[in-house]
């Protein structure tokens, strides 16, 4: 988690395992594409870091963060898949959306990982303002897709 004390790139690798022949799909939400671009560049740098080749990760878009679910579904369905790493920005705003936005974004991509027994990354920022956003994704608490992807990796290590 972000605190002022703990950047969200601080992850462990020491248990990674070779993810060189794993195939991961990566869903990216629409809504708010300056920010969930600079997150699924860093959950690329990151696969990329970690061994993985750039012919075996697969990036869909979605409207926006509630339809992250469906598109996990659609790539965990294909057997070729491995992993999936969801991406998204939900900020709060004058109503209660992002409430619902988050909460069905969270149950859903629970459900679709224990469904298909694959790993589901839930990169999905979710801040009170525009700013704690972008601190999130390439800013001073580092960048959310960093840490899905790190998440990622490591229950294919498990
Ligand atoms: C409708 C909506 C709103 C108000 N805010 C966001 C947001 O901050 N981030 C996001 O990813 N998507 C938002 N959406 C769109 C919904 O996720 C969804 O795409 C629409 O409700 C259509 O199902």
């Amino acid at each position: 988690m972000a605190t002022s004390l703990k950047n969200l790139n601080d992850y462990k690798k020491d248990n990674f395992k070779d993810i060189s022949g794993k195939t991961i799909g990566i869903v990216v939400a629409e809504w708010h594409d300056d920010i969930t671009s600079v997150l699924c560049e860093g959950a690329v740098d990151t696969l990329l870091k970690h061994g993985a080749k750039k012919e075996n990760i697969f990036i869909n878009t979605v409207p926006g963060s509630f339809e992250l679910t469906l598109g996990a579904q659609f790539l965990a369905l294909q057997e070729e898949i491995d992993a999936v790493i969801c991406i998204g920005v939900v900020i709060k705003g004058d109503t209660k959306h992002d409430d619902y936005i988050n909460h069905a974004v969270a149950n859903g991509l629970t459900n679709v990982s224990l469904k298909f027994n694959k790993p589901v990354a839930f990169g999905l920022v979710t801040t009170n303002n525009l700013e704690q956003a972008l601190d999130r994704a390439g800013g001073k608490h580092g960048n959310k897709g960093v840490e899905a992807a790190a998440a990622v990796i490591g229950m294919l290590s498990f």
